[in-house]
């Protein structure tokens, strides 16, 4: 998988290298960043990217044209090119399945937009996809593009070891992570939960279904009607929802 990032403050993206799973993942070649400044596709002096909206009205709109030729350059550096995103609060939300279906393409352009807009004609030329985090406003879409490479390059093969990864399927099944607990075995009065201290593997990972199942009906039982229509309950678990109905 190949980013290339369209931002104004590419100098934000340094962080990825930093370290953790995914700047691990940079250095071994897992996947590929490069960033793009629509400042060095302008063409006057000043290097303008943003001009008055208009119609009028506070905050400044990102122009099309420096936007469009640095689009226009990454196509001439890459032979395929995918899909072109843009981060904004009018997108379709980002979730788990739509990282798996974008890692699909071998490269993905993303759009950080800055100031008030992005103007409207930049957009309907040449986005594919816009996508949202959430229904918040931020003051670019810089750091929404960095949580979606941090979600996806997570799943690129060998990233996570073997243990984590097992991790991810149990996300896969759409419920929330039960509770974890590590050492010490009592912390302020507090105990670790005795069925985690037994051994026995079949007991605890029948507790850990339990307690998801409970904490996603308890805050997110969206996901739990979601999960049932993919078939992902089994009657098991249906008999431990009937009994935590009460
Ligand atoms: C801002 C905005 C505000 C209200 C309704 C719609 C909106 N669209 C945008 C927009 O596209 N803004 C550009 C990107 C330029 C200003 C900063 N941008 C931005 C992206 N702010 N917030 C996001 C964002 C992206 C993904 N998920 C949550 C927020």
């Amino acid at each position: 998988m190949r980013f290339d990032i369209i931002s104004i403050f590419p100098e934000m993206f340094e962080i990825i290298h930093a370290g953790g799973v995914v700047g691990r993942a940079l250095e071994k070649h897992h996947f590929a960043l490069q960033t793009w400044n629509p400042r060095a596709y302008t063409t006057d002096n000043r290097k303008t990217v943003d001009d008055r909206a208009y119609g009028g009205g506070p905050g400044m709109v990102m122009m099309a044209e420096p936007l469009e030729k640095t689009l226009t350059a990454i196509k001439q550096d890459q032979s395929k090119v995918g899909p072109v995103v843009l981060l904004s609060p009018h997108g379709r939300r980002f979730d788990q399945q739509m990282a798996i279906n974008l890692l699909q393409h071998e490269q993905i352009t993303l759009v950080c937009g800055r100031y008030e807009a992005v103007d409207q004609r930049f957009i309907e030329r040449n986005v594919d996809l816009e996508i949202s985090l959430g229904d918040f406003v931020l003051s670019g879409g810089e750091i929404p593009a960095m949580a979606m490479i941090d979600a996806m390059v997570r799943l690129i093969p060998g990233v996570l070891g073997d243990k984590d990864s097992a991790q991810q399927d149990s996300f896969m099944d759409g419920l929330l992570d039960c509770p974890h607990y590590t050492r010490p075995e009592i912390y302020e009065n507090s105990v670790v939960p005795s069925v985690l201290l037994g051994g026995n593997h079949a007991i605890i990972e029948g507790w850990r279904r339990e307690q998801s199942l409970l904490a996603t009906q308890l805050r997110r039982p969206d996901l739990i009607e979601a999960a049932r229509k993919k078939g992902l309950l089994s009657s098991k678990d249906e008999l431990f929802l009937k009994s935590i109905q009460a």
